[in-house]
């Protein structure tokens, strides 16, 4: 993400966005009810799979393979697999787009810890495993818009956050949701580096209604596999409705906050990323337009260049959750 130059880091040291830009029809099918533990039935498997070989523990595996096609939503065409995990921001990898799937594989994902924090009756820190023990993973076709103005249709495996954060018994203080990503210097080479722009670890944050909200996705896979590194592994948010940057991956802690809590980007550069970052094309970013995006794949001949929607096409969703408000203000 091009970004406001900090005083105190030379223009030098900074490559600018446009630098790295150089450089449902289900599937029907009977399953292994029984060992799955559950009795009769057919469950719609997921429809977009890939045969790529993913590392991932056993159990995640069995789960992915066990999720149910989630609502149908979107029929725009899937980006294709080779860029979803090719093309990719993770900045504890590197600035290139393709830094993440080059040295991501470095990244262990097993065992995996989840803090759960701050204002609910049952914190502690839980097994990934434990974790997802009992939810059934679906997989959802989410339009993601990145705050740069490219754009992929990604077609995820995951759970609704809001039936995560309901087990632990939110209390009624709690109106943020703030997330934290793996701090890991050994495995993610660019927390070592002295010159990083962000502060690490990468956070992000949600108002209490947004996170509860039914679109706001925990992913654990996508094509039909474990989430490959690049993307986030073994868990991350997504937020169909929001720029990119607000759906963080490789999540370690999940804490409910009372006051807003602190976002890397808005924390870097606040004049030019908000904490709400709504996808709208209405409001340019300082430096570029956002009316537009190039939807990926995307070339010299064949650009494929489309209007941004309002709430990335979400807005009969999640409109509500901000009536009232100034979206110029609190972008
Ligand atoms: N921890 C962490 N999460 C992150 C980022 C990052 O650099 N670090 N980049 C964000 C940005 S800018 C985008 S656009 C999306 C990209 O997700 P994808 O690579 O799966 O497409 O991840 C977001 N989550
Ligand atoms: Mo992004």
């Amino acid at each position: 993400m091009l970004i406001r130059r900090p005083t105190d880091i030379p223009s030098s040291e900074i490559t600018p966005e446009s630098v790295y830009r150089n450089r449902r029809e289900f599937m029907r099918g009977a399953i292994g009810l029984t060992a799955l533990g559950l009795s009769g039935g057919v469950l719609a498997k997921p429809a977009h799979i890939t045969d790529a070989e993913v590392a991932g523990a056993p159990w995640l595996k069995n789960q992915i393979s066990a999720a149910t096609a989630g609502k149908a939503d979107s029929n725009e065409t899937l980006t294709p697999y080779q860029h979803v995990t090719g093309y990719n921001n993770f900045y504890e990898f590197g600035y290139d787009k393709t830094d993440p799937a080059a040295h991501a594989d470095s990244l262990t994902t097993d065992p995996w810890k989840v803090e759960i924090a701050g204002e609910v009756n049952k914190p502690g820190s839980y097994n990934l495993e434990d974790l997802l023990k009992g939810l059934t993973l679906e997989e959802r076709i989410y339009r993601l818009r990145c705050v740069e103005a490219w754009s992929m249709v990604i077609p995820w495996i995951g759970f609704s956050l809001a039936d995560l954060l309901k087990r632990f018994e939110p209390t009624s203080k709690a109106k943020y949701v703030a997330f934290t990503t793996l701090m890991r210097p050994e495995e993610m080479p660019a927390q070592k580096s002295r010159l990083s722009t962000i502060k690490w670890p990468y956070r992000e944050g949600l108002r209490m209604d947004e996170a509860m909200h039914p679109l706001t996705l925990m992913a654990v896979g996508l094509y039909g596999k474990v989430l490959p590194n690049q993307n986030g592994a073994p868990l991350r948010l997504v937020v169909p409705w929001k720029y990119g940057f607000k759906s963080i991956k490789s999540i370690v802690k999940i804490e409910l906050t009372e006051e807003q809590p602190y976002t890397s980007w808005s924390a870097i550069a606040s004049d030019e990323y908000g904490f709400y970052a709504n996808v709208n094309p209405q409001v340019d970013h300082p430096r570029w337009s956002q009316a537009q995006e190039r939807r990926l794949p995307s070339g010299l001949l064949r650009p494929n260049v489309i209007p941004t929607q309002m709430f990335n096409g979400y807005a009969d969703q999640v409109a509500g959750l901000y009536s009232g408000m100034d979206l110029r203000k609190l972008y």
